[in-house]
């Protein structure tokens, strides 16, 4: 229900239920945190691009899931959301390597916001991004009443959220929702190309600066400059940084370990 597949640096992990839309049941959570897990560990995993087989990215939950916490007499929707979507969420957001989100199609409910969870987004321009939860009564989860409202302010994200406006791809890159929205097939390998290029970089600075960027939206400018301020000097502390500044001296391209 999930490829893992291993590149020079980097990993592409591939949602895996195409004839679903890759929408989650608890093998496919429990898989993608298993893949994420041994990404983890692997020293030389410097990037993560996460995507989809098939026509679709992800449909978010599997509605057709026979779970009685799902589905049944009395569902505990918080509990699904507590044991597998929240800690996905938390889980991208704190891992210490870029994650890259290749939206290569319709991306639904949870499966949107999954997407937003990732720290940079790339979408096919066929692709979709759709809030459904209001046409099954629910309220947009997996953080989406956070990055609507973050990204785009209270007016668009209570429009997608209670109509289900499917928001194509380029509408999404231009309202900042995402990073860019790209030709169906050049997806891949502009994903990939980013995923090589942070495999090479300075890897410490990257986790830094998700951190940096996480902590903002809470913050005053007073208490960001302190973030910064212990944050970067930890920046200072690494190999990485003394290497950068060599390099540019020397005018040679840098040799960045991940530390
Ligand atoms: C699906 C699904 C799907 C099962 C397509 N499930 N089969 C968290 C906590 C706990 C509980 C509840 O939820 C959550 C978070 C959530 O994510 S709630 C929101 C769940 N997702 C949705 O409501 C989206 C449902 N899907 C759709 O609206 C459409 O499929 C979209 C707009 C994504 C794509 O439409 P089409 O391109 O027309 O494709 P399709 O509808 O024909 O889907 C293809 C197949 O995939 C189809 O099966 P079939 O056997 O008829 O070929 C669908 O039934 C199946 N599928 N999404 N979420």
């Amino acid at each position: 229900v999930v490829i893992h597949e291993r590149r020079d640096g980097y990993s592409i992990i591939t949602l895996n239920r195409p004839e679903r839309l890759n929408a989650f049941n608890e093998a496919q959570h429990l898989a993608l945190r298993a893949a994420i897990d041994s990404c983890e560990a692997d020293q030389d995993c410097g990037a993560i691009v996460l995507t989809g087989a098939g026509r679709g990215f992800c449909a978010g939950q599997d509605l057709a899931d026979r779970d009685p916490t799902i589905l049944g007499d009395s569902p505990d929707l918080g509990m699904t959301l507590e044991t597998y979507y929240n800690p996905l969420v938390r889980r991208l957001r704190g891992l210490q390597m870029p994650v890259i989100c290749a939206v290569n199609g319709v991306a639904a409910g949870a499966g949107a916001n999954i997407a937003f969870a990732c720290d940079i987004v790339l979408a096919a321009k066929s692709a979709k991004f759709i809030q459904a939860f209001s046409k099954i009564g629910l309220i947009p989860d997996a953080g989406g009443t956070y990055w609507l409202t973050k990204h785009l302010g209270e007016a668009r994200a209570k429009a997608l959220a209670m109509t289900a406006h499917p928001l194509p791809a380029e509408d999404a890159a231009s309202w900042g929702l995402i990073w860019k929205a790209v030709d169906d097939d050049a997806l891949m390998a502009e994903a990939t190309a980013l995923a090589e290029s942070f495999a090479n970089g300075p890897t410490r600075a990257f986790a830094l600066t998700k951190q940096a960027i996480h902590a903002a939206s809470g913050n005053s400018l007073e208490e960001q400059l302190e973030v910064e301020r212990a944050l970067q000097r930890e920046a200072g502390w690494s190999d990485d940084y003394k290497e950068g500044v060599a390099a540019f001296l020397q005018k040679r391209p840098a040799n960045y370990r991940g530390r």
